[in-house]
């Protein structure tokens, strides 16, 4: 939170993003933290993690019921995933922009879903879908010593 450099009243945001597994196996891992790197949001945590079921199954609780549940949860605990950590304004809904559609099929060309994927279930990119989601995923996913709160030599390049 750097609120020294916010000039208006508008919130700070941090969003979970996270390659899944199909995107660390294709070596992808590079070209899509460039992504939000170069959009200029800032990042705040970074690892690669192999996901125990437990966690898998706690961060899509909310999915539960759904009929592609088992597959979901073995997607993900498949192998290691990239956790990430990103904070600005706007980033929740920004980030889900840059990501795209949940099936890939329809994600718009220039979105990494839409340039990266072809299917629901092997869509290589996760992002919270509200800024308390945002919250909650970064604090399931993330130790607190592994947060970086730290300014960005280029901040005032960035935001006047
Ligand atoms: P989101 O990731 O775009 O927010 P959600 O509806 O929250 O989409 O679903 C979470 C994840 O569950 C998706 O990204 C995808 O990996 C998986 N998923 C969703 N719907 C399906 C489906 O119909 N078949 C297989 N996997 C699905």
């Amino acid at each position: 939170f750097l609120p020294h450099l916010i000039s208006s009243m508008e919130e700070v945001e941090e969003t979970y993003v996270m390659v899944k597994p199909d995107g660390v196996q294709r070596g992808l891992v590079g070209e899509i933290i460039s992504r939000f790197e170069k959009k200029g949001f800032l990042l705040k945590g970074l690892k690669l993690f192999q996901c125990p079921k437990e966690l898998a199954e706690e961060h899509y609780k909310e999915l539960r019921e759904k009929t592609f549940y088992p597959k979901l949860i073995n997607y993900i605990t498949s192998g290691p995933v990239v956790c990430m950590a990103w904070e600005g304004i706007g980033v929740v809904a920004s980030a889900r922009k840059l990501i795209g559609a949940t099936n890939p099929l329809q994600a718009e060309p220039g979105t990494i879903r839409g340039d990266l994927a072809v299917q629901t279930g092997r869509n290589v990119v996760h992002g919270s879908d509200s800024p308390d989601n945002g919250h909650r995923e970064v604090a399931l996913w993330f130790k607190e010593d592994e947060i970086c709160q730290w300014i960005p030599a280029q901040a005032s390049w960035l935001r006047e």
